[in-house]
């Protein structure tokens, strides 16, 4: 069963009253876990909870914010030994950690996927030595479900069919939504559950729009100097451009000073051109508040808490659930303030 996390701790960081924050709205069955549940002190724990941890890297704000938090969660004060490996953005790499983590007889392994394939046969190895996985941030595509014990992240289509929403709402309302709207797409990294999910509800939106014309597509692999280099090349085609449509906040500052350098406005505020974004970093959100950015569609990177609670219950034998998603918000130029912005944590 798919379960939504009301997660208490983004309710603190974007306050209630006054805090502008659009909340993706969670199944009112969905239990609040409740952040920062006292974890059991080490000595009252039996023993020191071993765990192997395969990082896809460090490009962007959003993963060294995740990276901080699993660390942070997995930490020695809370009873953990906690082996990290960072893959450098290669899916072999990822392999040799799990490898060497089944050397090593950890108690669990926890894998940030870089792509979502290619993991069949080095879970079944970490399934062979009894080790549970837990997938985290973005999922893998397995032939056996069983290959991995639980996955925490975030419902990426979700997240684009907000922004998708949002926009057909913007164009109503600025008497665009029967124009010609020319939309460049700036992907994630290609075969990654954000890239696949942000740019099927794009892909979804313009073949339901008949006046939606996707001019370009190319993947600036969630960094800024290849979504700059990317959105520079479409520009010595085209400045027919209504709306560029980034996969994160990243591909977004290099989309942004390309898109200046060629003398364009951004924002929809500035008549200029919508940027879209996703991740909802506080510099995202700054950029938002400068009216570059248009849109800016929250990914939660604060997964430690929920990774540990995780491990906590299976390792007190307790049943969890298979799949969650963290809830997660969204921000807009019309609705963001720098109050909003001086409560984020990353
Ligand atoms: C999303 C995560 C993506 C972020 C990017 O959960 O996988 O990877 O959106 C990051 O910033 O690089």
């Amino acid at each position: 069963m798919k379960k939504t996390l009301a997660v208490v701790l983004a309710f603190v960081l974007l306050g209630t009253a006054g805090g502008c924050a659009h909340r993706a709205s969670a199944p009112a069955e969905t239990p609040t876990l409740r952040s920062g549940a006292p974890n059991p002190s080490p000595e009252k724990r039996k023993k020191t909870i071993k765990v192997g941890f395969s990082q896809t890297g460090a490009e962007s704000v959003w993963r060294v914010a995740n990276t901080e938090s699993v660390k942070n969660a997995l930490s020695e004060k809370n009873g953990y030994e906690l082996i990290y490996d960072d893959a450098q953005q290669k899916p072999e790499n990822q392999i040799r950690a799990i490898r060497n983590f089944i050397q090593q007889k950890v108690d669990y392994i926890v894998l940030a996927p870089l792509v979502e394939t290619g993991w069949d046969s080095v879970l079944e190895e970490a399934r062979r030595a009894e080790i549970p996985v837990i997938i985290v941030d973005r999922m893998v595509r397995v032939s056996d479900g069983d290959l991995y014990t639980a996955y925490i992240g975030s419902n990426f289509l979700k997240e684009g069919q907000t922004a998708v929403a949002w926009l057909e709402g913007v164009l109503e309302k600025y008497r665009r939504d029967k124009k010609t709207v020319n939309i460049v797409n700036i992907q994630g990294t290609i075969g990654s559950s954000a890239q696949i999910g942000r740019t099927a509800a794009l892909e979804a939106g313009i073949r339901s729009h008949p006046n939606w014309k996707l001019t370009a597509q190319e993947s600036g692999d969630f960094i800024k100097p290849k979504a700059y280099e990317v959105m520079s090349r479409i520009l010595k085609k085209t400045s027919d451009i209504d709306v560029v449509y980034c996969e994160n906040d990243s591909e977004a500052f290099g989309a942004i000073k390309a898109l200046q350098e060629a003398g364009l406005k951004c924002g929809v505020l500035n008549g200029g051109v919508i940027v879209i974004s996703f991740d909802a970093t506080s510099e995202g959100l700054s950029e938002c508040l400068s009216g570059r950015i248009s849109l800016n569609v929250e990914c939660n990177p604060l997964q430690g808490p929920y990774v540990e609670k995780l491990i906590r219950d299976l390792s007190e034998g307790k049943s969890v659930e298979k799949i969650s998603y963290l809830e997660e918000t969204w921000f807009d130029c019309f609705t963001i303030t720098k109050d909003i912005i001086d409560k984020r944590v990353y």
